[in-house]
């Protein structure tokens, strides 16, 4: 899988974070949650960022001043791929539980929500990509049923309900779900909680395929163009900007790990 990884900055820190990195960080440093992604195009309609609250997470050290919040095994993966300094090391200064980073403030390249806060996610693999996801709730259906459940239970989560309470704005236009894909998607098929896997990965099946062949771009700079054109470019201008790179996810891992 060739991932696109994005860089969110922090901009502010949950208060358990910042105490379980207190004196780990040099001052100037800037640390970026990295979620992975195969649809750049879509990063316009970012209005959070997911962690899985039971994950184990570190910061690692990219630059003398750069570090990336990620899984572990993500961190092993970039140590091979020239993310970090030296070949095959990757320098971790802190350990973090992904329910101690819920709340944080970053910064969203490209979002129409230019700070958006970091919520949990309870179907969050850590075994793929970084651990770490983007939520785009308007073509993504396992992020707006995650969303839905969040506003309704946000006591429960630990979170205030209007973090993850924002309107939802259209990025794609499709002939068969309209500019919401996900919400029609989750409506018509009555997926009532994130639990519902089967139709849930239904549900994401549809919607990459009706999104990839038959989207056309309604938000950004690429608007009128279909998806299949804008995807590559956007994916481009995010990476000339600084603003992510790219991430392959090795062939099989997931597969030789559990068998
Ligand atoms: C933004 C986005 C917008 C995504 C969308 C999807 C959709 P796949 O095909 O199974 O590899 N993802 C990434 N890492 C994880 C993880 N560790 N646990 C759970 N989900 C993860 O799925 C890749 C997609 O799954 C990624 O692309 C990411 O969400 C999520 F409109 O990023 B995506 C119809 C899907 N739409």
């Amino acid at each position: 899988q060739e991932y696109t990884a994005m860089k969110l900055k922090v901009e502010e820190w949950a208060e358990p974070a910042q105490k379980a990195l207190a004196g780990k960080l040099p001052e100037n440093a800037k640390v970026y949650f990295v979620p992975a992604t195969l649809r750049p195009e879509t990063m316009y309609g970012q209005t959070s960022c997911f962690v899985g609250p039971k994950i184990t997470y570190g910061v690692w050290k990219v630059s003398d001043d750069e570090y990336y919040f990620i899984s572990e095994r993500a961190a092993r993966n970039m140590s091979f791929q020239g993310m970090f300094p030296k070949w095959g090391e990757s320098p971790k200064v802190a350990d973090l539980q992904g329910s101690d980073v819920v709340g944080t403030i970053v910064n969203a390249p490209l979002s129409v929500y230019k700070n958006i806060r970091i919520l949990p996610m309870e179907t969050v693999k850590a075994s793929k990509g970084t651990g770490v996801v983007s939520c785009v709730p308007s073509d993504s259906p396992d992020d707006y049923i995650t969303i839905l459940d969040l506003v309704k239970k946000a006591d429960y989560y630990g979170i205030k309900k209007e973090w993850a309470d924002l309107e939802i704005l259209p990025i794609i236009e499709t002939p068969t779900y309209g500019n919401l894909t996900a919400k029609k998607l989750v409506e018509d098929m009555k997926i009532a909680s994130p639990k519902d896997t089967k139709p849930l990965a239904e549900a994401k099946d549809l919607a990459y395929k009706e999104g990839f062949y038959k989207g056309t771009m309604c938000y950004g700079e690429h608007k009128g163009k279909s998806v299949e054109q804008a995807k590559p470019l956007v994916r481009q201008a995010l990476i000339d900007a600084g603003d992510a790179f790219n991430y392959a996810e090795p062939d099989g891992e997931v597969m030789s790990r559990s068998g």
